[in-house]
């Protein structure tokens, strides 16, 4: 055993340390034909997407995952409508629709479904949820609106619904704040941003779907300002405020940003969209009272090749402060994060840049890295995000839409889908100065119950250990390795791709978080150090979905990308694991991925928690403190009990 036994915690001092089993099915495929078989499954998987998207009357290839159990099949019902809902209304993919068109499907029971909903992140009681909407914090309350159809859990009918909490952790469902019942949003009340006014008003603009399904930006507002709970909402009687101008697609201009004071007492916003069917663009538009808007020349931003920018967000950082700064700040000090959401490949992506103010045209610190072609927010299954500043904790707060990879029958199933992240404090990383830093709002801890440390655990070569903790279904992880190279390394060339089973000198190593002890059912979350022909070190940080479930009809992936590690640093991870849902941070928030998994097995106390080792190069010092969390409350506003009081 590779344990140092001084150290190791008796529950450990026993256990079995087994290699992390290969995929049984490439088990004793050597590399070449493995980086084919990757290639070969990449082509095919995007031939199947390209399939999807330009001839959706056909059905899609079956990708991934085809070796369906007779014993766990059943015929579905008919999957009438194969394409992913919102492309013909003009938005991005927004459920999955079978793989298997209407042939087969897991055959869930109703205790897989009901494990899959999340203990402490926030999601309706029931049916589709997507976008966050208007964030912001008032009179005590923080609100989160959000894109819902209150009828369904497919997207459609999109209205407002509402919540409110006094600690972005618990929280109250209120009445729906907007439904489409105007012409100029009877086809979805779309995605918005608020603006609080130096004068205590409230402004919201959000995109209307018209009943001819042109994107129109509306302006809506609290009926009453002395309502903490800001239940009733108008809708600006001359909405539109703005249509789309000339040379915009009528179903290419959606998604206003929260507004931002100029130093000549004037307003932006800014709105996305796309130019030449490929350039995506960000229009800026100029106001006084939010009822007339006047579009600014030029545009804030574009680039080439990253098609329709959704969901814009545009906000400043401080570049030496610790705090978040009013969505108006700017000057020295200060740098800008333009975030883009792309329609085309449903990845949030952002860029640090600078804004000048006099030519309305935010400019990115590195072009290579440019919005949509640079950074993303999150390298999982993560979308349409955005910021507000919190007044009443000077910080600036992410949000984002997690997205299921099941299909759209198992989602009418359960009858929900969707969940947001935990809200995220978001600042500038000064030791990089290249990317920002997301991390959990500080307020999770108040969900921390029992926690276990676990000091050194040495994990060699091809080992996995598990940690026994009790139950693992929600948890706050926070683990630091530090390596011990056992033999000689050379540059080698590996990525996230080829997952947890693919071997390096120095990686992957890390967690198997919701595993059953046999493994059938697992995911690591791991780093993945290379040296590279430069001779320095180069790591990756990846989640692997490919053996998250045994269930053939979810979409899997291997997501990751590579993370800076300082000179000084270990290697570092907080995992937050909430039943289907782990959002994982690497270096302090360097890199996010968040990942959707359905397992069939390790679930309720069949899921656990292991370390793993599978580099062959390097022995493993992993230090760990695990807290398991509480749920949060999230239920009606309990208007009749305040009613009695
Ligand atoms: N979701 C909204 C749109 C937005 C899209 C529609 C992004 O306003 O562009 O539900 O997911």
């Amino acid at each position: 055993m590779d344990t140092n036994p001084s150290d190791t915690p008796s529950d450990l001092e026993h256990a079995p340390y087994t290699p992390l089993p290969d995929n049984p099915s490439q088990a004793r495929i050597r590399r070449p034909f493995k980086v084919f078989a990757a290639i070969f499954a990449s082509v095919i998987f995007l031939l199947s997407l390209v399939t999807l998207i330009i001839n959706q009357s056909q059905e899609p290839l079956p990708v991934q995952n085809q070796n369906r159990s007779p014993s766990t099949s059943r015929p579905t019902k008919s999957f009438s409508k194969p394409e992913p809902r919102g492309v013909a209304q003009g938005v991005s993919p927004k459920s999955n629709p079978s793989f298997f068109g209407d042939k087969v499907s897991y055959n869930w029971t109703n205790a897989m479904f009901s494990w899959q909903r999340t203990g402490y992140h926030f999601q309706p009681e029931k049916n589709w949820m997507n976008d966050p909407d208007g964030p912001l914090f008032y009179k005590g309350w923080y609100h989160l609106f959000y894109q819902y159809n209150p009828d369904s859990a497919t997207w459609g009918n999109i209205t407002w619904g509402h919540a409110v909490s006094t600690d972005l952790i618990h929280w109250l469902y209120l009445p729906l704040a907007m439904v489409p019942d105007h012409w100029y949003d009877i086809n979805g009340v779309w995605t918005g941003s608020a603006t609080l006014l130096p004068d205590g008003r409230i402004v919201m603009l959000y995109t209307g779907s018209t009943n001819e399904s042109v994107q129109v930006q509306n302006l809506a507002y609290p009926a009453n300002l002395s309502d903490p709970l800001l239940i009733d909402w108008i809708k600006y009687p001359n909405n539109p405020v703005i249509k789309p101008p000339k040379g915009i697609e009528a179903d290419e201009f959606r998604d206003p940003t929260t507004a931002w004071m100029e130093p000549n007492g004037t307003w932006r916003i800014t709105i996305g969209s796309r130019h030449k069917k490929t350039i995506g663009i960000s229009l800026v538009y100029q106001t006084s009272d939010f009822t007339t808007f006047k579009l600014m020349n030029g545009v804030l931003h574009a680039v080439p090749g990253t098609g329709m920018w959704e969901c814009v967000d545009f906000y400043p950082v401080s570049v030496n402060g610790s705090t978040g700064l009013d969505t108006s700040a700017n000057g020295p000090g200060t740098k800008h994060v333009l975030k883009a959401s792309l329609d085309d490949t449903k990845r949030d992506h952002y860029a640090l840049g600078v804004y000048d103010p006099v030519a309305d045209k935010w400019t990115p610190d590195n072009p290579k890295e440019d919005v949509g072609i640079g950074l993303q927010v999150d390298y999982g299954r993560y979308y349409a995000s955005k910021t507000f500043y919190d007044q009443n904790k000077r910080r600036r707060i992410l949000w984002g839409w997690i997205n299921e990879t099941d299909t759209e029958t198992d989602d009418l199933a359960k009858g929900w889908a969707s969940v947001q992240t935990i809200p995220r404090n978001v600042i500038f990383d000064n030791k990089t100065g290249t990317n920002i830093l997301q991390w959990p709002v500080e307020e999770i801890e108040s969900l921390r119950l029992r926690s276990t440390e676990f000091r050194e655990i040495v994990v060699g070569p091809g080992s996995v250990v598990p940690l026994d903790i009790g139950q693992a279904t929600q948890l706050d992880i926070f683990a630091e390795f530090e390596l011990e190279i056992t033999s000689e390394t050379k540059p080698e060339n590996y990525g996230c791709r080829g997952g947890a089973v693919d071997r390096s000198a120095l990686g992957p190593f890390g967690l198997l978080v919701i595993a059953d002890k046999t493994l059938s059912e697992l995911t690591p979350i791991f780093f993945r150090p290379v040296k590279t022909i430069e001779d320095t070190v180069k790591t990756y940080f990846c989640a692997d979905e490919t053996r998250s479930t045994k269930a053939p009809d979810v979409f899997k992936q291997v997501y990751g990308t590579t993370v800076p590690v300082l000179a000084d640093e270990k290697f570092q991870m907080r995992v937050l694991v909430d039943h289907s849902i782990v959002e994982s941070f690497g270096q302090g928030g360097r890199r996010v991925i968040t990942s959707r998994i359905y397992p069939t097995e390790a679930i309720f106390g069949n899921a656990k928690l292991f370390l793993f080792n599978n580099a062959t190069g390097v022995n493993v010092k992993a230090t760990l403190k695990i807290w398991e969390l509480n749920s949060a409350f999230i239920h009606p506003f309990p208007f009749d009990q305040i009613r009695m009081e």
